[in-house]
């Protein structure tokens, strides 16, 4: 990919206005219920917005945006927006509270705010806390008199803020299971760079596609997913507010969506739903935010004949970084080091370990981590790598296969044991619908593995049932890895995005 940019870039002149200008300006961008909005009609949104966030809300270039909304058109044109005026947006997830909200917003210093109405409460809340967050304005509000109001009294052109290609515009905050939330700042030009670098030679989506998904755009894999890379190749996107997986598969059969992007949970729940699945648009399904299951890209494959994509991204390198298209899956393997990136295997020392070794995931690119004014900085980028904490080995092919978290591994009895693998192997039982694994203390072996199983309906959680499950698993993987405790849950703790919240589990055992 050409990853040259010129020294001044503006992202949403890029991935926008480019399309207007162009003469495309009538293609469909982006629906939602009730909406369908033209590249032309986002544009005049998001210029009215700018108007709105330059005159009426003293914005200059550099300061920081909040944005908080459920993913919908308005979140997209104030997105935009922010860009336009050479702000930075401070995306939010809708489910956050006042205390988290104000850690991000004291942290990243946001000066504003564009909030959904509907979600208005938690951030009235904050704002208190607040000293600097003084101008807020509402939107999707009933009677709309909010930011719309004030939108009606600008026109619908903006000339953009000739920003520089390295001048910050995205803060984006790790959906962090323990500890402060982490900002990640990055460029006009990162964005273009993921853009160029994973669509075009995994995705390889065309301007006819309709993308659709679950991800919040709080988080960049909806953000990528959902509005830049449609927007890179003037294809359009259908946002939902709620994307639960019976949501997500009502709205795949009446938008024709051709395009899916969603976390291994929900299409193991999709799954399940074949008749609705089979001889859909869809055409292809992207899974990240957590490692796949063999067994869920198997069933996913068995319902829809469509072979899952796999990426592992993080919020520090912005978007996806290794990967593979349909024709070079592996079951249990993520994939290669996309175009443009490299991705090797460390030990301790950050030297490279042989083929088959399981040592820490060291990887650079084109975009990297830059934390806002954190410590953790130098633990996540050593000598130029990036260390994303996860512990991976590479096959003799060279292609990368999961562990685990490198804090998520549990050692019994001298025996290193990746919690996913265990969970790969309970998710192959037919009547496993979800489960998570952990290491628990014992004293005689250092720490045991324990399952946290839900069972799908009409199995019953007996302790015939749990012997099952040992005996399954043991006759699955070595059977030192069996699960010598299982407790059955109704639900397991997941985030926003989809992870399995394994300190949760660890807490309350
Ligand atoms: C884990 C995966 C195995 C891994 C993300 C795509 O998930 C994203 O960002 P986060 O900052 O978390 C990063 C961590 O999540 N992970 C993500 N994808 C996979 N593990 N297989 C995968 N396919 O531990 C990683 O370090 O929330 C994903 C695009 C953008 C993103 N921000």
């Amino acid at each position: 990919p050409s990853l040259q940019f010129p020294a001044q870039l503006n992202c949403a002149t890029e991935l926008l206005d480019r399309h207007v200008a162009e003469g495309r300006g009538d293609r469909l961008c982006l629906q939602a219920e009730g909406m369908r909005w033209t590249y032309a009609e986002l544009q005049a949104h998001a210029n009215r917005i700018a108007n709105v966030l330059v005159k009426d809300m003293g914005l200059v270039p550099g300061n920081r945006v909040l944005l908080r909304s459920a993913n919908n058109p308005m979140l997209v044109a104030c997105w935009f927006a922010v860009m336009k005026a050479g702000g930075i947006a401070v995306a939010t997830m809708p489910l956050l509270r006042a205390k988290e909200l104000t850690q991000m917003a004291v942290k990243g210093e946001v000066t504003h705010a564009l909030c959904d109405a509907r979600l208005a409460e938690e951030l009235k809340r904050a704002q208190p806390s607040c000293p600097l967050l003084t101008q807020i304005r509402y939107f999707n509000g009933t009677p709309a008199d909010g930011l719309e109001a004030a939108m009606a009294t600008h026109p619908a052109t903006f000339d953009n803020v000739d920003t520089a290609s390295d001048d910050t515009c995205i803060l984006a905050f790790t959906s962090g299971t323990t500890g402060e939330p982490k900002g990640t700042m990055h460029f006009h030009r990162d964005v273009m760079a993921i853009c160029a670098c994973w669509p075009p030679h995994i995705l390889r989506p065309t301007p006819d596609d309709i993308f659709i998904g679950s991800p919040p755009l709080a988080f960049t894999f909806g953000l990528g997913g959902l509005v830049l890379f449609p927007m890179s190749v003037g294809a359009s996107a259908v946002l939902l507010e709620k994307a639960s997986p019976p949501d997500l598969l009502a709205a795949v059969q009446r938008y024709g969506a051709t395009v899916l992007f969603t976390a291994p949970t929900s299409y193991r729940v999709l799954a399940q739903q074949a008749d609705a699945l089979r001889g859909s648009t869809l055409r292809k399904c992207v899974s990240a935010g957590e490692a796949l299951p063999a067994a869920t890209r198997a069933l996913w494959k068995q319902a829809t004949g469509i072979e899952l994509i796999d990426g592992i991204g993080a919020t520090e390198m912005l978007h996806i970084f290794i990967s593979a298209d349909e024709a070079h899956a592996r079951p249990g393997a993520t994939g290669k080091a996309i175009p443009g990136y490299v991705a090797r295997v460390v030990d301790e020392a950050g030297e490279p370990v042989p083929a088959n070794t399981v040592g820490k995931l060291a990887v650079k690119g084109p975009t990297g981590c830059r934390y806002l004014a954190d410590v953790r900085q130098k633990q996540y980028v050593k000598n130029g790598w990036n260390l994303t904490g996860d512990a991976y080995l590479v096959d003799d092919e060279g292609y990368f296969h999961y562990q685990s978290r490198t804090d998520d591994m549990i050692i019994s009895s001298g025996y290193n044991i990746a919690s996913p693998e265990v969970e790969d192997a309970l998710l192959l039982h037919p009547q496993v619908a979800e489960c998570g694994v952990i290491g628990v203390a014992d004293a005689e072996r250092g720490q045991i593995v324990k399952a946290f199983v839900v069972l799908r309906p009409g199995a019953e959680p007996t302790e015939a049932m749990v012997t099952e499950l040992q005996e399954f698993v043991k006759a699955n993987v070595a059977p030192y890895k069996y699960p010598r405790a299982i407790e059955f849950r109704s639900t397991l703790p997941r985030t926003e995005t989809g992870k399995l919240q394994r300190f949760r589990l660890r807490d309350k055992p």
